[in-house]
């Protein structure tokens, strides 16, 4: 075991003072004290800065004493911070040297200022003017015989505004390779709601949640994801909503919330969250939701008014098929199959069946399977049977990740443009844009290794270190003539690039940005589909960096050879971006005057008043299959997941509070009885490999840590176990990345 790691038993409850000691002691530390707490009081508040964190809603009711977690601060820190990353500094280090540090070093070297250039055969980072760099942008996608051999990625951070620009100048250019950080997070909800309920998003509100009678949380680990989400939780609760989760493991914060902002969250127990905890093994929801649709179903053949079949009739299909298909299914195997007892699933069941109004949230526990689409049509499934879409108190609640993932999409990121919004495009601007779809992100990876995709364009993100199988997507940047990324922060995309790469340096949400004398300002959409505004209150750190929406606006010139859109009017005044969004989207009449509005304004949702815009106009039951993870005997399920120190491949510091770990992150979570079987003790250090298709995958220095987590199940940490996730191996439909489901095995090292 490594000198420094330490292994102790996990907390039973989230947050509570610890919390907030800890979020202030990490601001300070980075940032002088005046300056944090300046932020601190405008973040989240209306007509302040939205935190960059998640993309948990704000409630109507703000606190003025903060409303903010843990986590938010930490975003601000990480992106406020006062360190520099300058030229002085790639002067310094070459990109060799680079490749040698953690991700937590490369991150708390500060600020990028400069857009920096990587020449072809050179090893250091070198400066050039935003100029320069435009240009040999625009000369690379110029010489490109055709643009789909260009790839644009969006990460879930880009405000409204941006995304707007960057897709229109993109399909401008020619092409709908849009690749998106949702094609590895939420894409196989967008694609199941879609299909199911006619709308790629969640149906609920904050007021739902108040309202509910029962909350499934599915996959999700709210206390490091969604911390507020527990504030939320907490007053369902004290509303008389009843809580299950459903995890392979006992998340603190699922088990019992200390809120911080109360006196009974300080110096009291809090508030238990969950009433029932299923701990089931990993990937086996859908037979635990089969399990439970048989059981219901039966219960309801006795007593019929515990399925709303009013609902059924009147407003989905697919139920008698849905039936039918139940009956090829052996309880007790699927039973079996999710490791949990019989009585346990009977709770469940008992809930379902005393209830109406009632919420199923989830997170990437659901989506990144083989089977994440049917992981989440299965859900909906048993929703359908509540009658429990559409009405208050009730419905879908895929909680989504990056603080405005969600509105880039609504703007037009998509691979897969609707038909509707191609010929809106085509009807505003002039110009017929493409209609053949485009790559998402592991096509976007196998097409840059095989050599169709030639230059990379990154809109925020870290997509070397978020994408899976490492090694092969660093191979696969190393193949291109061009690598471009526009980031706050420097990361290892930046590290593993093309023939010639470049870094501009991007101003963060928290960053004011003047022009003309007038301040702009940006806006997002929340995981509850509220549109509202955002205004940086920073200086930004240094005069060379500049506002997402200018950057896109001069690639767009740089590289067009004609173009009838005015980028320059567009960049002068951020409203006049807002209204050319509101003659393309739907739902954004009177844009900028609702942005105005305190709360901002919410975006239509016919699922949310059981409207359901599928092609027959109904909610759809579906069929689905249990998972087929073909184990061996030696083989484990490994999931990757987050650490509370981390966002996505940003690392906050290297303790997982939550789960007892500190000062490492190369760990793995593994049943008691596995770990003695294997003749494995805590700290133990091992290998975890896998052999996909004849090609072998293998990450050493894994330290064994015994964990309640259900038997051959596993646990790591991503970014540091993405080697081990097979290129190939993502969800059908959506094509998501199977990162909580891939097979590994363990030898000592
Ligand atoms: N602080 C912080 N906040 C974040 C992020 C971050 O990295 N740090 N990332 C943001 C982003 S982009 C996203 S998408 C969200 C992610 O938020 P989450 O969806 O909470 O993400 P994970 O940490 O991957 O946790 C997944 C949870 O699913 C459980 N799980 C794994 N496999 C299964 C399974 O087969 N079935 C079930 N039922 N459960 C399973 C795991 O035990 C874990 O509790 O958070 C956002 N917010
Ligand atoms: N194995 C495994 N892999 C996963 C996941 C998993 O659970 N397991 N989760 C997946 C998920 S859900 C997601 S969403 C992806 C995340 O994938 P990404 O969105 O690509 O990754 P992030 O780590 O969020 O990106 C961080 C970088 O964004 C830049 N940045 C931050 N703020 C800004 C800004 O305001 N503007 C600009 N221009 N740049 C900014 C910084 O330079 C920073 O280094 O990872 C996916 N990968
Ligand atoms: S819950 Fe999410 S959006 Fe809210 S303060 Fe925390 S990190 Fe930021
Ligand atoms: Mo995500």
């Amino acid at each position: 075991m490594s000198d420094k790691l330490e292994i102790s038993n996990p907390p039973e409850y989230a947050a509570g003072l610890k919390a907030v000691k800890y979020a202030l002691g990490n601001i300070f530390h980075v940032m002088p004290k005046g300056k944090a707490l300046y932020v601190l009081n405008r973040l989240n508040q209306k007509d302040g800065v939205d935190c960059p964190g998640c993309a948990w809603p704000d409630p109507d009711h703000r606190s003025r004493l903060g409303e903010y977690c843990e986590n938010g601060v930490k975003a601000i820190a990480e992106e406020a911070m006062s360190a520099r990353v300058d030229p002085a500094f790639f002067a310094k280090y070459s990109v060799h040297d680079l490749k040698n540090k953690s991700d937590y070093w490369l991150g708390q070297q500060g600020r990028l200022t400069h857009p920096m250039i990587v020449r072809q055969g050179k090893d250091h980072y070198e400066p050039i003017t935003w100029d320069e760099a435009n240009k040999l942008i625009g000369e690379h996608l110029q010489e490109l015989p055709d643009p789909n051999m260009a790839a644009f990625y969006t990460s879930g951070r880009t405000s409204n505004e941006a995304a707007f620009l960057y897709q229109l100048f993109v399909r401008m250019y020619g092409t709908n390779n849009l690749p998106d950080c949702s094609n590895m997070c939420h894409e196989s909800s967008g694609v199941a709601l879609t299909r199911t309920t006619g709308i790629g998003k969640g149906s609920v509100t904050l007021d739902d949640l108040y309202k509910a009678e029962l909350i499934l949380i599915f996959g999700q680990n709210p206390a490091t994801n969604h911390p507020r989400m527990l504030s939320a939780l907490e007053k369902a609760k004290s509303n008389g909503a009843k809580i299950v989760s459903i995890n392979p493991l006992k998340e603190a914060g699922l088990v019992r919330f200390k809120n911080p902002q109360k006196l009974n969250g300080i110096i009291g127990n809090g508030t238990e969250i969950s009433d029932l905890y299923l701990q089931l093994k990993i990937n086996e929801d859908v037979a635990l939701l089969k399990a439970v649709m048989i059981k219901l179903l039966k219960m309801a053949d006795e007593r019929p008014g515990i399925i709303d079949k009013d609902f059924i009739t009147a407003k989905t299909d697919g139920y008698e098929k849905l039936r039918a298909d139940l009956e090829n299914y052996d309880l007790q195997s699927l039973i079996e199959r999710t490791g949990l007892e019989e009585r346990e699933i009977d709770h469940l069941v008992d809930l379902l069946a005393n209830h109406r109004r009632i919420i199923a949230c989830w997170g990437m526990g659901l989506t990144q399977h083989v089977n994440g689409v049917d992981n989440i049509q299965e859900v909906v499934n048993v929703l359908l049977l509540k009658g429990a879409i559409g009405k208050e108190g009730a419905g879908t609640c895929p909680v989504r990740g990056h603080s405005n993932v969600q509105g880039d999409r609504t703007v037009g990121i998509a691979e897969r443009p609707s038909k509707a919004l191609l010929d809106k495009i085509a009807e505003n601007f002039g110009f017929v844009p493409p209609q053949e779809h485009g790559l998402d992100v592991v096509s976007t990876i196998e097409a840059m290794h095989s050599g169709k995709v030639k230059v990379f364009i990154g809109m925020g993100g870290n997509f070397l270190s978020a994408a899976p199988d490492t090694d092969f997507t660093a191979e696969a940047f190393a193949k291109t003539d061009l690598t471009v990324h526009i980031s706050t922060k420097l990361n290892r995309s930046h590290l593993e690039h093309g023939k010639t790469a470049l870094i501009l340096p991007s101003m963060g949400r928290t960053d004011k940005y003047e022009r003309n004398g007038k301040q702009m300002v940006l806006s997002v959409e929340n995981s509850m589909g509220i549109v509202h505004s955002t205004k940086g209150v920073l200086e930004p750190p240094s005069k060379e960096v500049r506002s997402e929406p200018v950057i896109v606006a001069e690639i767009a010139k740089a590289a067009l050879t004609e173009s009838k859109v005015d980028w320059d009017h567009l960049v002068d005044d951020y409203d006049n971006i807002r209204e050319l969004i509101e003659k393309t989207i739907g739902g954004f009449e009177n844009y900028n005057e609702r942005l105005k509005k305190p709360l901002g304004f919410e975006l239509p949702n016919g699922a949310r008043i059981g409207e359901f815009n599928t092609p027959n106009k109904k909610a759809n039951f579906t069929v689905n299959k249990l998972s087929e993870n073909n184990m061996l005997d030696e083989d484990f399920l490994m999931m990757t997941t987050r650490s509370h120190d981390q966002f996505n491949t940003t690392i906050y510091g290297l303790n997982d509070r939550y789960r007892g770990i500190e000062n490492g992150r190369m760990v793995v979570f593994i049943n008691p009885n596995d770990a003695n079987r294997l003749g494995l003790k805590k700290g133990d250090l091992v290998s975890l490999y896998n052999n996909y298709n004849g090609v072998e995958r293998k990450v050493d220095g894994f330290a064994v840590v015994p964990y309640n987590i259900p038997e051959k199940c596993l646990g790591t940490y991503y970014p540091e176990s993405n080697p081990l996730v097979p290129i190939h191996l993502k969800a059908h439909s959506s094509h998501t990345p199977a990162s909580k489901s891939v097979k590994v095995r363990i030898t000592k090292l």
